[in-house]
């Protein structure tokens, strides 16, 4: 079939699309189902991303949503809508790391459901999870969490195509240009086109830098030199390239003041995008330390001048003080670049340092002093 053959097909498949049922998605970027909700429910725009069928005032398509949809935060809990106050500020989600094993549990689900925007893949779309033998690829652990946030309408980030971590031996062991470079775009073409239309962002590089700003040594690095990244980023653009919407990120850790690190991605991302746009945002992870929140405005704002948006893409804060919280979150509000938070996990008791009690939910799932004081900044 000729492309223009293709699209006139498609063009009249999507004119007898079924209305959506309420409670269903009907609008929002990125989504190309119907817009069209059932009799007696009506499409209303949650955010920029996400439209829902609601029941139209005076009654039709039932009295209570599933629990699969946006629900309103639940009473009495001491819940204030973290994404509802972040979005009605202009920013675009607050978001949370997720995964099969923390979707399955039902407190941390429902508060991932009424507070949060967005999920990250905390570990399954990375490559040892979906590509740990070559050519062999595994979807599940990806597919459960894109499932999840499809059918509750939250936005997706997806995590992570080029990383030196969680990376296959036989990847490593390459020592080729012409094998590296097949392989780093089969695993973009195969794991990101996938999810193709699904996602809001993909991490692409991640973590590529060292301390001083220079880039790590990795297989990547070592046999591709800096031209890894252009051929990651021009890989995931091909595979998704008619998604207006996604965003293409590099992402790294210790961006937390305007240093050396800081110094180096920013150079990275103008001489890279200086030939053809390819890098849409960068993502300062944000692990910090007790106290560490004080350079997070002149990294944000130096951060920002690459000419590409900035996401808090991994939140957590040691200690999680109601200062350092508030101190971040003020320096997002404040950035014009600086369009979404992600949080590193919801609850304590499920975080990768969760000794270090660095969220704002505790292990019962109830919110901490942070989440009160992330919400006094959003007030
Ligand atoms: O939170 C993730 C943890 O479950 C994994 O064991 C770990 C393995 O490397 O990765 C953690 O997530 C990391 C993220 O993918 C990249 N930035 C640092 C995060 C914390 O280590």
């Amino acid at each position: 079939m000729n492309s223009l053959l293709a699209f006139v097909t498609l063009a009249l498949a999507a004119q007898h699309v079924a209305a959506v049922a309420v409670w269903g998605q009907c609008g929002g970027i990125g989504y190309s189902g119907s817009t069209t909700c059932d009799a007696g429910s009506t499409c209303v725009v949650s955010n920029a991303y996400y439209s829902q069928c609601l029941p139209s005032s005076g009654g039709g398509g039932g009295t209570t949503p599933p629990s699969t949809t946006t629900a309103a935060p639940p009473t009495n809990t001491g819940l204030s809508g973290l994404n509802a106050k972040f979005t009605a500020k202009g920013k675009k989600f607050w978001g949370s790391c997720a995964d099969s094993g923390t979707l399955n549990i039902a407190a941390n689900a429902a508060v991932l459901k009424a507070e949060f925007g967005q999920v990250t893949p905390e570990n399954s779309m990375k490559w040892d999870a979906t590509e740990n033998t070559r050519g062999q690829f595994t979807f599940s652990g990806s597919d459960a969490l894109v499932n999840w946030a499809t059918s509750n309408g939250k936005m997706i980030r997806g995590h992570t195509l080029v990383w030196h971590s969680q990376l296959p031996s036989w990847v490593s062991a390459i020592g080729d240009k012409a094998t590296l470079t097949s392989v780093i775009q089969n695993h973009i073409t195969n794991v990101a086109g996938r999810y193709k239309g699904k996602l809001y962002a993909w991490d692409v590089c991640n973590e590529i830098f060292n301390e001083d700003g220079s880039l790590r040594s990795s297989v990547f690095s070592n046999v591709l030199g800096e031209s890894f990244v252009t051929i990651a980023f021009t890989a995931a653009r091909a595979t998704d390239g008619t998604a207006k919407y996604l965003r293409l990120y590099i992402n790294d850790y210790n961006l937390d003041s305007n240093n050396a690190k800081v110094q180096g991605m920013v150079a990275l991302v103008k001489r890279v995008n200086a030939n053809s746009k390819l890098i849409d945002g960068i993502g300062t992870q944000m692990h910090l330390s007790a106290g560490g929140a004080g350079g997070a405005q002149a990294a944000l704002t130096a951060l920002a001048g690459a000419g590409t948006e900035v996401g808090i893409t991994e939140l957590d804060i040691a200690g999680a003080s109601a200062n350092d919280y508030s101190t971040v979150t003020k320096a997002c509000l404040n950035t014009a670049g600086c369009v979404a938070i992600t949080s590193w996990g919801v609850s304590d008791t499920n975080s990768w340092r969760a000794s270090s009690t660095p969220l704002l939910f505790d292990a019962n799932y109830k919110p901490k002093a942070a989440y009160n004081a992330v919400i006094a900044a959003l007030a």
